[in-house]
C-alpha cells in the first residue's frame, strides 16, 4: 500500500523538474535540519555515451537502473554553522584546527584554519554552511543528533544523493535542459547554484571556466538562498561539496542496485563526495559528477546534509499493518 501523499508527490516528479512538488517537510527536533520526504522511484545513475552530460568522467560509468523501493528523507539544506556549533557546544565534540583553503588559487593546508574560520573573505554567519568538517566529524554530528531527537540521522547512501539530485529529470542539473550541454555555456546555474560564476573568478584566483552568470557569491553562501529543485532540496549542485556514506569506486559495476550505500569492511581511503561547491567549474557542477577524498579531509568548500530512513513512527495511521503475521506497527511495504 502506497499512501495517498507519497503516490501524489512522485506523480508530480514523474512530469520533471518543472513541476515544484508540494514538499513534505518534517522537523525531528527543534535543532534538527528540516527533512524532505522523498517518494520511492527508479532513476539512472550515472552517465552514457551520447547522453545530456558531456563531461562525464571516470567513475560515472556504467549507468544504472536504480530502484529505491522505500521512501526516505534527506535534508532540505546542507548543515549550517549555527546548527554544528549547537553540537561543538552541547556535544562536547570540537574537530581540531587544520583544513585546507583557497589561497592565491591553490588548496593549501592551513593548519590554523577550522569551520569557526575556514579563511574566507568574511566570517562565515550561522547560516552558512558549516566547512572544514571532515567525514568522522560529521558522522558524530549525526550521532549527537539522533541521541538528541530519537530519530537515525545519518548521511545519505550516494543513490540517494543522486536520486535527490536529479530532482526527476535525467538532465546534467537539475534546473533544465538548456544548462545541460558541456559545450555550451552554463548560464541558468546562477539561479539555482553557488557555483564557480564569472563574478567569483578574480576574487578565487582559480583559473578554470566558469559559469556565465553571476550568482552574487565568491565563498560560501546562505544555505536555501537560491532556488530549489522539485523534491525541495536546495544546494544539491554547488555551495558545498557534500560527504556520503559510500566508498568511492572507479566504476558503478556491481554497487547495489536498491539505494544502499556501498562500503566494505575495514574503511575506505576514498569516500565519494558529490554536488560540488562554491569553487567548482560547470563539469564538476553536475547531478552526474563525483568527486572522492580521504575520510579524513577537511577543506573549506567540503559541507555535508544529513538523510535518515523512513520509520514506523513516520507512517500514518492508515499504513500500520495490524495483521497478526506483521508486528504491530509494521509499516506496509511501499511500491517503486
Ligand atoms: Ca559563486
Amino acid at each position: 500500500m502506497k499512501s495517498g501523499y507519497l503516490a501524489g508527490l512522485a506523480a508530480v516528479l514523474a512530469v520533471g523538474a518543472q513541476a515544484q512538488a508540494p514538499a513534505s517537510v518534517t522537523r525531528d527536533c527543534g535543532e534538527c535540519p528540516e527533512m524532505l520526504l522523498v517518494p520511492p522511484g527508479e532513476f539512472r545513475m550515472g552517465t552514457r555515451p551520447g547522453g545530456s552530460e558531456a563531461n562525464r568522467a571516470t567513475g560515472e560509468v556504467p549507468e544504472v537502473l536504480m530502484s529505491l523501493g522505500r521512501p526516505f528523507f534527506i535534508a532540505a539544506r546542507e548543515i549550517t554553522v549555527g546548527e554544528f556549533a549547537l553540537f561543538v557546544e552541547e556535544g562536547g565534540y570540537d574537530p581540531p584546527r587544520g583544513c585546507r583553503v583557497l589561497s592565491g588559487g591553490q588548496w593549501v593546508e592551513d593548519p590554523e584554519r577550522s569551520w569557526r574560520d575556514p579563511g574566507f573573505a568574511l566570517p562565515p554567519g550561522p547560516d552558512d554552511p558549516v566547512t572544514c568538517i571532515d567525514w568522522e566529524d560529521a558522522r558524530a554530528y549525526a550521532q549527537w543528533l539522533s541521541a538528541r531527537s530519537g530519530r537515525s540521522f545519518r548521511l545519505p547512501a550516494e543513490a540517494e544523493w543522486e536520486y535527490v539530485a536529479r530532482g526527476g529529470t535525467d538532465f546534467a542539473r537539475y534546473w533544465g535542459s538548456a544548462d545541460t550541454r558541456e559545450d555550451q555555456p552554463v548560464t541558468l546555474a546562477c539561479d539555482y547554484a553557488n557555483v564557480l560564476d564569472a563574478g567569483s573568478v578574480s576574487l578565487t584566483g582559480l583559473g578554470l571556466p566558469n559559469s556565465a552568470c553571476r550568482d552574487g557569491a565568491a565563498e560560501v553562501s546562505e544555505a536555501g538562498r537560491y532556488r530549489p529543485n522539485a523534491f525541495g532540496a536546495y544546494d544539491m549542485i554547488g555551495n558545498v561539496r557534500e560527504w556520503t556514506q559510500d566508498c568511492f569506486t572507479a566504476s558503478y559495476a556491481g554497487r547495489p542496485r536498491d539505494g544502499r550505500a556501498w562500503t566494505w569492511q575495514g574503511g575506505c581511503s576514498l569516500k565519494s563526495v558529490r554536488g560540488g561547491s562554491w569553487a567548482s567549474q560547470p563539469s564538476q557542477a553536475r547531478a552526474g559528477a563525483r568527486d572522492s577524498e580521504p575520510p579524513s579531509r577537511r577543506q573549506s568548500d567540503l559541507g555535508f546534509r544529513l538523510a535518515r530512513d523512513y520509520d514506523r513512527v513516520d507512517a500514518p495511521a492508515d499504513e500500520v499493518s495490524t495483521e497478526p503475521d506483521g508486528s504491530p506497527g509494521a509499516v506496509a511495504p511501499t511500491e517503486p
